[in-house]
């Protein structure tokens, strides 16, 4: 990891190259801009159209389910943010291919290209039959509410394995509900506003030692379902809270089915999602 001062700025260049994957989706939009600031280049790639490169921007297409070509995406690469693959429930060849081949795909070439620190966007479905009367830490065992969830709960294994074999560090954030505002009640307790999280995907950059990390993603909001005390060595200070939010979302939401697995449990509507018709 190279440390620099950028010329005229007071913002420390700590990447000569970070690499953002699913850099074409709803989080990789928010982060593209705000992750500048910390490297010398950019390298994005998705599957979906990149558009054009800003200045200090290396776009790379490539799925991730081709082997090759993300060994080829992680030559020279300092760190990865990893929000790539398939990001809701879904068909089980398309979760495969994505997040299970294709999370190999990135951690053979991070072994072969000697990348020593990656940010993996795991989720709260990990544990989403946890109960929303629940708070959980990261010791408490996954429940995933779908074949998401247990893709990414594979992930999670996967990145302890090369962390326990060759070293490679990884932060898994379990990322609640991350949009501009909390769409629903439940986002009460999951929501992360964009601003936390560029601080949790930062913090995880560059916090001095991570070995392997389970975080969840979310901001400092009362609503509390999940308890991050064993991640404090990372640093992840979260300012943001939809606390604001709340008189809105209980107005426009003003009954809730206490019988209903939705509202049960911490997963919500995924609980009930996925192919098993
Ligand atoms: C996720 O992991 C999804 O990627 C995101 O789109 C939301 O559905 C979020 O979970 C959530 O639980 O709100």
């Amino acid at each position: 990891m190279s440390s620099a001062i950028r010329p005229g700025s007071l913002t420390p260049l700590r990447f000569g190259r970070l690499l953002l994957t699913g850099a074409a989706g709803g989080l990789g939009r928010e982060l593209r801009p705000r992750l500048k600031a910390y490297c010398e280049t950019l390298r994005l790639s998705d599957i979906a159209d990149l558009g054009e490169p800003a200045p200090g921007e290396d776009l790379r297409p490539a799925r991730l389910e081709d082997a090759a070509a993300i060994h080829a995406l992680l030559e020279g690469v300092d760190a990865v943010v990893h929000l790539g693959g398939y990001s809701v429930e879904g068909p089980w060849e398309a979760i495969l291919q994505a997040n299970i081949v294709g999370l190999f795909n990135l951690y053979e070439a991070a072994r072969k290209q000697g990348v020593r620190r990656i940010v993996f966007a795991s989720s709260n479905h990990v544990t989403g039959f946890y109960r929303q009367d629940e708070v959980i830490d990261s010791r408490m065992p996954p429940r995933p509410d779908g074949l998401y969830g247990v893709s990414k709960a594979f992930g999670e294994n996967l990145s302890r394995m090369y962390f326990d074999r060759h070293g490679i560090e990884t932060v898994c954030l379990r990322i609640g509900s991350s949009y501009a505002e909390p769409k629903d009640r439940r986002m009460l307790a999951t929501w992360l506003s964009f601003d936390d999280l560029e601080r949790l995907v930062v913090a995880s950059l560059t916090a001095p030692q991570v070995g392997h990390t389970l975080i969840f993603g979310i901001s400092d909001n009362a609503t509390r379902w999940y308890d991050n005390r064993l991640a404090s060595h990372v640093g992840y200070r979260p300012q943001d809270s939809s606390e604001a939010f709340r008189a809105s979302r209980e107005k426009a939401q003003p009954k809730l089915d206490p019988t209903d697995p939705t509202v049960i449990y911490q997963g919500g509507v995924f609980v009930r999602m996925g192919p098993f018709d």
